[in-house]
């Protein structure tokens, strides 16, 4: 609507000019500025820059200089931008007729207010062709101005010395004003609409001093950093000078939200996590190539497949004679529709969330039948030894509590388990939810049978965040996907002699080699922490797969040595 105001206004402002050029040699009235105009033409306010990627900007619009003397005659002064009813199109061209219009919201961005001056581009050839500004109040006065630079400022300023004889020819200003009209009415309306998407832009820009300030200083130390995260890895200079001013449209969320806990964490594997999923867009020029890697070549041009736990039966037990594996363990991720991530969520949802997590369980029935257990008001020692025994999650991880993840604590947090403690669900730990079954031994196909029954049992309750690229969606982009991480705790003596041989083993079966409570943390008794590290572009039955057949050849080799 602006755009077609801002057209008509201008294509009247031309034809005021050009008019003017046909009759007389009026005195103009004096600039409503008063100011001094210099005889040059001064910089029109330029158009938002475009992003890189945009069609390139529209050419500068020379302005129209208007002078305050009160002798030489000067094209009227432009009009402050108001929201004049279009004026009718002059006789030679009709304009196309444009509605009158009335806008009903601000335009996305307020043009730049200039002082009296319209600046309007205008074509070369109209800026070339014998026009001007005519003189002292001559009627016919012509113009014939030789040697004219291209600026028609500096045309209508010299024109209006006493001494310039000058001739109009009527004929060629009005074919070309009509070129003008015609040629140049899209371009004002293309000009117009890259203005208002480069104020959109704008709009999706605005981060305050103190974030900046804050992301440049971060940057630079984790740049002179040995760190080995991704973060590191893919937050070149250009990509962190293309994502500093940018936020997520409904949460307004900043680089700094994605990539604070690596800034303060150099020991980060990642160091980058999206507080909404709006981020894992705005901010794909780092997510996409650190998803790639993780995940062992997610492109950002791959789709993740649809979910599919494929045939529970076709698991077995990894190790039937109990020599190696203490525990199995399987678990994913969901987040709840309709609510942000950690650092985006209020203490009040985080409650909200809790008791529709709370009410929902309550519903389960059979092995999954159990109690929710909120992390408030939980007697530290009954907590101290559910994380004792791996059921319930640690509390003061440092990544989390860099990524602003720990707001609140323990607000909203909590835990749900079956009397057994097979079946287990974390609420607003790192994840919205982390669905968990889990027992002693090796029994890989009952877990997953049991994981499988919970996450279907819980989807018909309650909706899930899920991306049609990235799978469902999580905090950390190590768990997109399928969200399955499958583990176990194993001993394999042998094997661990020499780490580095343990993990490239491990490596070799897409496997990642963590402590023995998880990430960043160290083996107690030789017990580590085996899982499959995939989970984007492949299916739940093939991440769960991956572990099985994994951890089968690595209980080959341990036996072999
Ligand atoms: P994340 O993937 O976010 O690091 P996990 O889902 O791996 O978190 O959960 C880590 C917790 O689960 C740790 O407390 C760890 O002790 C426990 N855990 C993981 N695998 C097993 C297992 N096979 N047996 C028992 N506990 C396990
Ligand atoms: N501390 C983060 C964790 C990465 C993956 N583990 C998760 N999401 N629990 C890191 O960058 O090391």
């Amino acid at each position: 609507m602006f755009a077609l105001w801002y057209l008509t206004f201008a294509v009247d402002e031309i034809r005021k000019r050009l008019a003017w050029l046909f009759k007389s040699n009026k005195p103009a009235q004096p600039a409503l500025d008063n100011k001094p105009a210099t005889p040059t033409a001064s910089p029109a306010p330029a158009p938002a820059k475009p992003s890189t990627s945009a069609a390139p900007a529209p050419p500068k619009p020379a302005p129209i200089t208007v002078t305050p003397q009160p002798a030489p005659a000067t094209p009227p002064a432009a009009a402050k931008p108001s929201v004049p009813a279009p004026a009718p199109a002059p006789a030679p061209a009709p304009a196309p007729t444009l509605a009158p219009i009335t806008p009903t919201t601000k335009p996305a961005v307020e043009p730049k207010k200039v002082a009296d001056k319209m600046p309007i581009p205008l074509p070369k050839s109209l800026t070339e062709a014998n026009t001007n500004g005519a003189t002292n109040g001559n009627e016919n006065a012509a113009v014939a101005v030789n040697d004219i630079s291209d600026n028609l400022d500096k045309k209508l300023f010299d024109a209006q010395q006493p001494s310039k004889i000058v001739k109009i020819d009527k004929e060629n200003i009005k074919d070309s004003s009509n070129d003008f009209i015609k040629g140049e009415a899209n371009a004002f309306v293309q000009s117009i609409k890259e203005a208002q998407q480069a104020g959109e832009r704008k709009q999706d820009t605005m981060v305050d001093a103190a974030v900046l300030a804050k992301l440049e200083e971060g940057y630079a130390k984790l740049a002179a950093s040995d760190s080995k995260s991704l973060l590191k890895k893919y937050l070149t200079k250009q990509v962190f000078d293309n994502l500093k001013n940018k936020v997520t449209p409904t949460f307004k969320s900043t680089l700094l939200d994605v990539i604070q806990s690596g800034l303060e964490n150099h020991d980060s594997g990642v160091g980058i996590y999206a507080p909404d999923a709006e981020a894992y867009t705005v901010f794909a020029e780092l997510f996409d190539p650190i998803i790639e890697d993780y995940h062992g070549g997610f492109k950002k041009t791959d789709k993740h497949p649809a979910a599919d736990f494929g045939d529970v039966s076709t698991f077995g037990n990894v190790d039937p004679t109990n020599e190696f594996v203490i525990s199995t363990r399987v678990r994913c991720g969901r987040s709840l529709q309709g609510y942000p991530f950690n650092p985006c969520l209020t203490e009040a949802q985080y409650k909200e969330m809790e008791s529709k997590v709370s009410s929902t369980l309550s519903g389960l029935e059979g092995e999954l039948k159990g109690t929710f257990y909120p992390l408030t008001g939980m007697e530290k020692a009954v907590q101290q030894q559910l994380i004792d025994d791996h059921f319930l999650f640690k509390e003061g991880d440092r990544f989390l509590q860099a990524a602003n993840a720990c707001r609140y604590w323990p607000s909203g947090r909590g835990i749900y388990h079956n009397d057994k403690k097979t079946f287990l669900v974390w609420c607003n730990e790192e994840d919205h939810l982390r669905i968990i079954s889990m027992q002693q031994g090796g029994d890989l196909g009952e877990i997953y049978r049991r994981l499988v029954t919970a996450v279907n049992e819980i989807e018909k309750r309650v909706p899930f965040s899920h991306d049609d690229r990235l799978g469902f969606l999580t905090f950390c982009p190590t768990n997109l996907g399928t969200t399955i991480r499958a583990s176990v705790h194993i001993k394999v003596p042998k094997l661990a002699s020499n780490k580095a041989k343990l993990e490239e083993v491990a490596a070799k079966y897409n496997l990642q080699v963590r402590g023995t409570r998880g990430e960043h943390t160290e083996a107690e008794g030789g017990v580590y922490d085996i899982s499959n590290k995939r989970r984007m572009g492949l299916t739940e039955y093939q991440a769960v797969k991956e572990m099985y057949d994994g951890i089968t050849e690595l209980i080959k080799l341990e036996k072999s040595l």
